[in-house]
């Protein structure tokens, strides 16, 4: 343990490892995991002094910042619960650090759930919806649709490099939706079929730009060209503050055995050491405004150019990092 994770308890370590390797994913699951981990962290810290208390909350949230860049549904779940963190004594802020954190959770899943209801709206009885990856968010909105009675169909890309479509399909077909399963190259063709594309988002930039998981843009493009109506199905945790200011959204570039297994790559260059062939492994892209039709929030939805003025509303002007020394 370095000193700048001094006091950090092991539920938080173990959390931070889960996220990085993403034992646990997906934009609100983390967020949520995130809360959990800062209960954990006030549950059973020992700290003597309530400044103790803080600083081992800020090694805390920073240590779970540090896992993933791009899903800004982490700094914004830490950023509320360390904003709630109030008291004179240690028992004090441990009991209001707990009720933040349960009260964002609770708040987490209310808002999914109205996003569902109102992203559902917009499916009619008998539609074909296309994902990509796997988002509980999206996937609200077909829960939804489902429970006003209407028949969905799924077209499910497998979504390379780690086939998260699997993670989408199993979920529908729990639903009883029927599902077509295509390789991602597959979706062009495939878009014939459907009557929206229905995806999440990882973050969300001022301008309206779409954070999500690599492939989405281009299947956004070739939505565009044939019509099909690209909605966007992302909580409020999911717009990036920071953007307001000028910040651009990091994109995480993933480790390359997540696409070549050293197997492959001996096949492939004949010795599994040759630098000569190199793997890049970008796990998000940005979709720009002009090819989303819809951004679906639990506060209702946007055209994506519009964003902003939520963004304003609920974030202000600036945010600044709490965890900061
Ligand atoms: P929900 C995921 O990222 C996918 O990109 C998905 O669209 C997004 O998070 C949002 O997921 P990853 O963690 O919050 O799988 O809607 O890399 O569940």
């Amino acid at each position: 343990m370095t000193d700048d994770h001094a006091g950090v308890v092991p539920a938080v370590e173990s959390t931070a490892a889960d996220i990085a390797e993403m034992r646990v994913r997906g934009a609100a699951t983390i967020a949520d995991a995130a809360a959990e981990a800062l209960a954990a962290q006030a549950r059973r810290s020992e700290a003597s002094s309530p400044e103790a208390f803080r600083e081992e909350l800020r090694a805390a949230a920073r240590t779970l910042y540090e896992t993933r860049p791009t899903a800004v549904s982490l700094p914004n779940a830490l950023r509320y619960v360390l904003r709630g963190m109030e008291g004179a004594s240690v028992a004090e802020l441990q009991a209001s650090t707990i009720a933040r954190a349960e009260e964002f959770q609770r708040d987490l899943r209310q808002a999914q759930s109205r996003l569902g209801e109102i992203g559902a709206n917009r499916l009619r009885d008998g539609d074909v919806v296309m994902t990509h990856c796997h988002s509980t968010d999206a996937l609200a909105c077909i829960e939804a649709a489902i429970a006003d009675g209407k028949s969905i169909e799924a077209i499910v890309k497998e979504t390379r490099p780690r086939k998260q479509g699997h993670i989408a399909a199993r979920e529908l077909r729990e639903w009883g939706v029927p599902v077509t399963m295509i390789v991602d190259n597959a979706a062009r063709r495939y878009l014939d079929r459907a009557d929206h594309v229905l995806v999440g988002a990882d973050s969300i930039a001022a301008d309206g730009s779409v954070v999500n998981k690599i492939g989405t843009s281009g299947l956004a493009v070739s939505a565009r060209e044939r019509g099909v109506p690209v909605m966007v199905a992302a909580q409020t945790i999911k717009l990036h503050p920071d953007t307001m200011t000028g910040h651009t959204v990091e994109i995480e570039m993933r480790e390359e055995s997540e696409v070549l297994t050293d197997a492959e790559r001996a096949e492939i260059a004949g010795d599994a050491t040759d630098e000569g062939l190199r793997v890049e492994n970008p796990a998000f892209d940005v979709t720009p405004p002009r090819h989303v039709d819809a951004i679906v929030t639990e506060r209702g939805q946007f055209p994506p150019e519009s964003i902003v003025v939520l963004m304003r509303e609920l974030f202000g002007g600036s945010t600044g990092e709490p965890w900061e020394p």
